[in-house]
């Protein structure tokens, strides 16, 4: 433990910390756990100050952790804030997974951020922050994307040239949900925004509790909706580098699909027709954000190794086809459930 780390705890009132070690496989912040004396366990985390004004966070972590406390839902606890770090109790008995491995997993995931959605629709005034501006408008992604793609300041363009004809390829569906919410077809929701699949941790009976509320703010129950396609239908890690391994299964739609459409009893009729299309575009969203990322010299995401953006981008583009293939299987999916 760093003594920074030290004077954090201490001030927030943890004085018998033994071990902070790392933790988990989130891409933006710094996770650790941290062992006490007295056998209570915390997350501490530097929050990503490049990415995040931790004030501005705070406003929203705090409004939505204490009104989800007075629901009686249970939450992210939060100890202490202390700029850039934050302090959250340890969800003791509950795990997070990166990848699927049961359909029920997916079904527990899909209810798990309905819940959410619906808990979270009567938060009083005044509207969230919106903590990144313009976090899911996919044309202003591709807009990212083609900056880096032009300044290419570490010379790996030429290396990308499949991947950047296959954006080519799909640059005129980008624009469709940012569409329809400008045309009010598609409403506002306070929305998580960033719904992978380990931003949910599940007790050992199905019991969910939605975690990594950064991004929860003003957004459209789409992206919710399409992440968890993007994340929870995935037969392999995002950042798979054997495409043939790489696909999204139709029992895990399914499951997910079923979990979703049981809570989120509000969704309208542009909604519910979008539900299939918003897997495609989220996956290709975060996809062009890991090759922007790569093409920028990998100043975003956490990566482990030189080509980690690329491969993820791969992967990305790979279950945009695989999604593609099965569309018209997973509409009748998504009517069935209707
Ligand atoms: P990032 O924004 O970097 O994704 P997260 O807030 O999602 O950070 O945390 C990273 C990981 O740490 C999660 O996927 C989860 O496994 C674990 N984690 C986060 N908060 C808690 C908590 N309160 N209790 C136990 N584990 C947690
Ligand atoms: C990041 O923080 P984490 O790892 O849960 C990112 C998401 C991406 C995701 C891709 C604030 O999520 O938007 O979809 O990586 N979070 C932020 O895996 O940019
Ligand atoms: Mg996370």
């Amino acid at each position: 433990m760093t003594d920074e780390q030290k004077k954090v705890l201490e001030a927030s009132g943890i004085v018998d910390a033994t071990d902070v070690s790392r933790y988990g496989s989130g891409h933006i912040n710094e996770t650790y756990k941290v062992e006490t004396a007295s056998g209570v366990r915390y997350i501490l985390q530097r929050v990503n100050t490049t990415i995040f004004d931790v004030d501005l966070l705070k406003t929203n972590v705090v409004r939505v952790t204490e009104f989800l406390k007075s629901k009686g839902v249970k939450s992210l606890e939060v100890v202490g804030y202390d700029n850039p770090w934050r302090i959250y109790k340890f969800l003791e008995g509950y795990t997070s997974r990166d990848v699927v491995s049961e359909p029920h997993q997916a079904y527990d995931v899909g209810r798990a951020f309905a819940k959410f959605q619906n808990d979270l629709a009567d938060i009083p005034p005044p509207r969230l922050e919106d903590i990144i501006p313009k976090f899911h408008d996919t044309p202003n992604r591709l807009k990212q994307l083609d900056d880096a793609a032009a300044k290419d300041v570490k010379g790996r363009l030429q290396s990308v040239a499949a991947e950047m004809a296959f954006v080519d390829s799909w640059r005129k569906n980008a624009s469709r949900i940012v569409d329809l919410m400008a045309s009010g077809e598609i409403p506002e929701r306070v929305t998580h925004n960033d719904t992978k699949i380990n931003n949910v941790m599940i007790d050992a009976n199905g019991e969910a509790v939605v975690i990594d509320l950064d991004t929860t703010m003003p957004g459209s129950a789409l992206f919710d909706f399409g992440d968890m396609v993007r994340t929870s239908t995935a037969a392999a890690a995002e950042d798979e580098a054997d495409l043939s391994k790489v696909f999204a299964k139709r029992e895990y739609f399914e499951a997910l699909a079923k979990g979703y459409l049981e809570g989120a009893k509000f969704l309208n009729e542009a909604e519910r027709a979008n539900l299939v299309f918003s897997g495609k575009l989220a996956t290709f969203e975060v996809g062009i954000r890991f090759l922007a990322d790569y093409l920028a010299g990998d100043v975003y995401f956490h990566t482990k190794y030189d080509d980690h953006n690329l491969v993820r981008a791969r992967n990305q583009f790979q279950m945009v086809r695989s999604l593609e293939e099965q569309t018209a299987d997973f509409e009748a999916i998504v009517k069935g459930l209707s």
